[in-house]
């Protein structure tokens, strides 16, 4: 067992209009998020790349144990094999192993099995979770609540890309084992998402759907 160390937070308390001010401004950054499936090729520098994952890197995670590994391919051919794979999944998947009801679902989106932007964009960065730690001695070291962890630093990857002014789509090839396999991952790590990264295609379209107003998803308790 050992002691927890403690030092002094670093906090600043703000006037309550810039925090308004801060708030607001955010809002409107990240209501233009939109999931993009017509990318350009126009290239990325890596260093935007990096620093996006360093701050996925200060996400919290159960027991601070950081449990996600995030591959980011430039790389053509690794590329191409990552389309190849995740193609012949959707294939499968549009083709009836989705079912109606999921295929209904997804019908707003304008989804299909061609996945040609895992190709033309410059980056995708595949996102693994950490099931489990090894000690120095080899042994096997329990991680604590691995998709909730990855979920979050993935949410933070993508606002970070998308403050950088770049666009993203989420994508979950599904079962997207052949990651493990292509990016050489050990078994400990299980894939979660394929975070594509780049620039629109010109004249990229999106389908006109709305998010839910605030009234439909927070529900406030407060003394009258
Ligand atoms: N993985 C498939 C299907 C798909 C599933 C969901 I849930 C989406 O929100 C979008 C797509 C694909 O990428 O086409």
């Amino acid at each position: 067992m050992t002691e927890a160390d403690f030092q002094p937070l670093a906090f600043d308390v703000l006037p309550e209009a810039e925090m308004r001010a801060r708030a607001d401004a955010f809002l409107a950054l990240m209501r233009r998020r939109r999931s993009l499936r017509a990318f350009s090729d126009r290239p990325v520098p890596r260093g935007l790349i990096e620093t996006a994952i360093a701050t996925a890197g200060t996400a919290p995670s159960g027991a601070n144990q950081q449990p996600w590994t995030f591959v980011a391919i430039g790389d053509r051919r690794v590329k191409r094999r990552i389309r190849e794979a995740a193609e012949a999944e959707e294939r499968a998947f549009y083709g009836g192993r989705a079912g109606d009801a999921w295929l209904d679902a997804l019908a707003p989106l304008g989804t299909d099995a061609d996945k040609s932007f895992l190709e033309t964009a410059p980056w995708l960065i595949a996102i693994f979770g950490q099931r489990w730690g090894t000690a120095p001695d080899g042994a096997k070291v329990k991680h604590y609540y691995v998709p909730e962890s990855v979920g979050i630093a993935t949410g933070f990857l993508i606002a970070a890309l998308h403050g950088a002014g770049l666009a993203t789509l989420t994508h979950t090839p599904s079962p997207m084992g052949f990651l493990n396999e292509i990016l050489g991952r050990p078994d400990a790590e299980k894939p979660y998402i394929l975070l594509v990264v780049g620039y629109p295609a010109e004249g990229a379209t999106v389908p006109r759907i709305t998010k839910k107003p605030i009234g439909e998803i927070a529900v406030f308790i407060e003394e009258d």
